[in-house]
């Protein structure tokens, strides 16, 4: 059976990462047996990073390969999409993953009101004495990284303007369906659905967490997606 190392629940959400809650769905989606193991220390990860799996004595590192593995394995995630709408859900998965999560990150880690309960929930396997010292080290480092890759030198107005038109897309293609490509989710579902609902449930009000829940559509559209791991 497949393990899925992940971090554990948080937020009311599967996982506190959105790339593990995506690769739940997609084990879901493939048909494979696989369980959860969590864990807060990513460091003896390929990637120091989560999400994983372990799978026939290997571990798999990254969502995108985990789904490689997944397809090599017979999962087909995309069956019944023309090659036009597998060439937008792959543009719709890299919006998600390389655009919408860093606002996610900045939310969670740029702002003071939401810190101490992302300290607490991230670090909580640190000791308490140095939980402090260590978690205000590594939010330097990334809030520093965050400047490096852009997105860190906006403004929380500047960022909500720029990511208008993605949700703009994601509700258009939402307006005739339940899933972004139809009736049935799709891989493209498994990446969105949950940048969306990790943008909701992050501690603290955020100027997007407040615009995805004025909208009736995105909000249905995520109940829909978290459903699945339900
Ligand atoms: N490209 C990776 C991204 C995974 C990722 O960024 N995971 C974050 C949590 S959301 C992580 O483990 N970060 C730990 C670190 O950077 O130290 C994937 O698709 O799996």
């Amino acid at each position: 059976m497949i393990t899925l190392l992940t971090y554990p629940p948080a937020f009311g959400q599967f996982s506190g990462s959105p790339f593990c809650i995506k690769a739940a769905h997609l084990l879901n989606l493939s048909g494979q047996r696989w369980r959860r193991e969590n864990t807060l220390d990513p460091r003896m990860m390929p990637h120091q990073k989560l999400p994983v799996i372990r799978a026939e004595d290997q571990l798999i590192a990254d969502s995108d390969m985990i789904r490689s593995y997944l397809e090599a394995q017979g999962a087909r995630f995309d069956s019944g999409l023309s090659e036009m709408d597998k060439s937008t859900s792959r543009a719709f998965i890299r919006m998600a993953e390389e655009h919408l999560y860093f606002h996610i990150v900045l939310d969670r880690w740029g702002d003071d009101l939401a810190w101490p309960e992302i300290r607490e929930t991230y670090f909580a396997s640190v000791p308490k004495l140095v939980r402090r010292m260590v978690a205000r080290r590594i939010r330097k480092n990334l809030l520093a990284a965050m400047y490096v890759q852009g997105l860190g030198r906006f403004t929380s107005e500047q960022r909500l303007a720029r990511l208008e038109p993605d949700l703009e897309a994601i509700v258009t293609r939402l307006w005739q369906n339940r899933f972004l490509f139809g009736d049935r989710p799709t891989a493209a579902d498994a990446s969105v659905g949950p940048m969306l609902g990790a943008a909701i449930s992050s501690p603290g009000e955020t100027a997007l967490s407040n615009r995805i829940k004025e909208n009736a559509v995105l909000m249905g559209y995520v109940s829909r997606v978290e459903e699945m791991l339900a």
